[in-house]
């Protein structure tokens, strides 16, 4: 469970669920997914990252990386995606989104996490991601002032200005991604989802990637579970209302 201490103590004092998400972040996109599929009710601050409407004092004083997601729960503030769905599924058990072999299934959710800047991130920003949020000098000042987290700043200033990802961040990232796909097409031979028969927060961390990257041209083609499970979600509620709803398509972004 990651909480932080909000610099913004108004926020402290909201009941009840309240996420700030993007719709087009894939991040955002697994905790819709498990508030839906729980049944829960929530409070909607969508933030536009096209419009850099992360990048702001009110947005850092509650979130301190100005990152989405951010889930607040009657004032106590959470992030990271994948501890704030494992949060969703202690706090609130039905419906169990857990594996039988709960250690087996977060290790399918560090590895969502532990993949996010060094591959998901460069990928998608190296493809669709960085021109669409290009900052004017004024918002990159605005950016370096506010942000202390030095990994983010270092990413950050690799789409600076007139800076972009070159074609060894972009090996590097498909490196990973490919070990990490290699590895969930194997889990899902034979199996309808990621844990086996059953349904649960590995798959949900997942299917953003997946929806993500094959919107930035990931070659999924030589992967058939993955295929095959990617088209079950079409037909599941959460993907729907989680995803579509808010991101019909991620090449169109
Ligand atoms: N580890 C964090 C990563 C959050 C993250 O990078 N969110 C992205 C969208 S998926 C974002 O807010 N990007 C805006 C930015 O980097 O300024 C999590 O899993 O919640």
């Amino acid at each position: 469970m990651v909480v932080v201490v909000p610099k913004d103590k108004s926020v402290e004092s909201l009941e009840g669920l309240h996420l700030y998400h993007g719709a087009i972040s894939n991040c955002s996109m697994r905790v819709r997914m498990t508030l839906i599929e729980k049944g829960l009710d929530w409070t909607s601050h969508h933030l536009d990252l096209k419009k850099k409407e992360n990048i702001s004092d009110a947005y850092f004083a509650i979130n301190p990386n100005g990152l989405v997601p951010t889930l607040i729960d009657d004032g106590v503030v959470h992030i990271e995606s994948n501890d704030i769905i494992d949060y969703l599924d202690e706090k609130y058990p039905e419906p169990s989104l857990r594996a039988v072999d709960n250690e087996a299934m977060l290790e399918w959710l560090r590895l969502a996490g532990s993949i996010h800047v060094p591959a998901v991130k460069p990928y998608v920003y190296a493809t669709i991601i960085a021109k669409k949020v290009k900052k004017t000098a004024e918002e990159e000042k605005k950016y370096s002032e506010l942000q202390q987290n030095e990994e983010l700043k270092r990413f950050h200033s690799k789409h600076a200005g007139s800076s972009q990802f070159g074609s060894d961040d972009v090996a590097k990232a498909e490196a990973i991604l490919k070990d990490c796909f290699d590895k969930l097409e194997v889990a899902l031979e034979g199996n309808d989802w990621v844990m086996g028969d059953t349904f649960t927060l590995a798959d949900i961390s997942w299917i953003p990637l997946h929806f993500v990257l094959i919107g930035c041209g990931y070659p999924f083609e030589n992967y058939p579970n993955i295929t095959r499970w990617a088209e079950a979600f079409r037909e599941k509620q959460c993907f729907q209302e989680g995803i579509i709803k808010w991101c019909p398509d991620f090449s169109k972004v």
